[in-house]
């Protein structure tokens, strides 16, 4: 072989050693969806994670996330997980349960008294419980829910201060059956829009308010459309972190393994940074974004939905093994 050949043939080697390094592509290349602002918790904790995946995988999963509903709505989104177009998504279990009725259970209206509560029952019987209901619908949850946090109810003119003042209020929910039972049971005018359409909605006066945990009215920056908040805690909401089942399973085990333990491992960081950020966030909503709260009796509007017979309605939808789990995890006869 003459010197030139050998000179070229290692320029050769040393061109496809530096082109395969840079378009070194991963194995898998996967999406992850969700409806939150990038500056929520989720998607600061949700970040730390695909890093970390793609590191201990060695490069191998490239986990893309699309944050703020860029892929859709989350109706839209559920479709896409479903069909595999995205392979991940988190999300209400309340909005889930569009697909799976019972996931639901999760939400009812005053169940859990705190956060301790909470946690001893999502990482629970009643977690174990939703979860193998996901299961059942071809999905693939993650074995700990993230946090969305206690519900307060906004406004852009109206107080209030007793569930007589949600009668006729122009109410947004997210597309859940219980949503929309809640708010009637309370006597408001629930109108089902997507999360991606709620700023728009509220800033053209479509609908009068919303409820969503305060760190969803900072992140969201409700606080320009809403005035007032009514620290009505009426339901807890979380998001279930969901795989595609043909997607996760397309997956080798040892990657599985290191996706489900850095995102049940952010779980435990996301859930203590958006329980503090609930808490702290009221006084920067109402010094820096002029909101007004009111702190009314709770007690008053539980009462309205057991008038209402609204746990009676969802006690015989969910089935008596649902409620007598949620009862159990709950420590109360609802
Ligand atoms: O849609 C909402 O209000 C939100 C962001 O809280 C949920 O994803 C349920």
């Amino acid at each position: 072989i003459t010197r030139r050949t050998m000179l070229a043939g290692t320029g050769a080697l040393a061109l496809g050693a530096a082109f395969h390094t840079r378009a070194h592509a991963a194995e898998y290349t996967y999406k992850f969806a969700n409806n939150l602002q990038t500056t929520h918790p989720l998607n600061i904790r949700l970040k730390e994670a695909v890093d970390a995946i793609l590191e201990e995988t060695g490069g191998r999963l490239q986990i893309n996330v699309f944050p703020s509903s860029q892929l859709g709505n989350d109706t839209e989104t559920l479709s896409q997980l479903r069909s595999g177009a995205t392979e991940f998504f988190s999300l209400s279990p309340l909005i889930l349960s569009t697909l799976v009725p019972n996931a639901a259970i999760s939400g009812i209206g005053f169940a859990f008294p705190d956060y301790e509560t909470v946690w001893k029952a999502m990482d629970g019987e009643l977690g174990a419980y939703s979860r193998s209901e996901i299961e059942k619908k071809g999905l693939v949850p993650m074995e700990k829910i993230w946090d969305n946090g206690f519900r307060q109810i906004t406004s852009s003119s109206k107080t209030i201060k007793t569930p007589e003042d949600l009668s006729g209020f122009k109410i947004r929910v997210p597309p859940s059956p219980l949503w929309q039972s809640m708010f009637t049971a309370f006597g408001a005018a629930p109108t089902t829009i997507n999360f991606a359409e709620v700023y728009t909605a509220l800033s053209t006066g479509i609908v009068d308010g919303q409820e969503n945990p305060l760190a969803i009215a900072s992140t969201a920056k409700l606080y320009e459309v809403q005035k007032n908040v009514s620290m009505t805690n009426h339901m807890w909401d979380g998001f279930w972190f969901l795989a595609n089942k043909r997607a996760w399973e397309n997956l080798p085990e040892d990657i599985r393994e290191i996706v489900a333990k850095n995102l049940n491992a952010k779980a435990d960081e996301q859930r203590a940074d958006t329980a503090q950020l609930n808490q702290t966030v009221r006084e920067q909503l109402t010094k820096e974004h002029g909101m007004t709260f009111t702190d009314p009796d709770t007690e008053a509007f539980r009462a309205k939905l057991r008038e209402a017979g609204f746990y009676q309605e969802w006690k015989e939808k969910f089935g008596e093994e649902a409620w007598t789990i949620l009862e159990t995890a709950v420590g109360a006869d609802l």
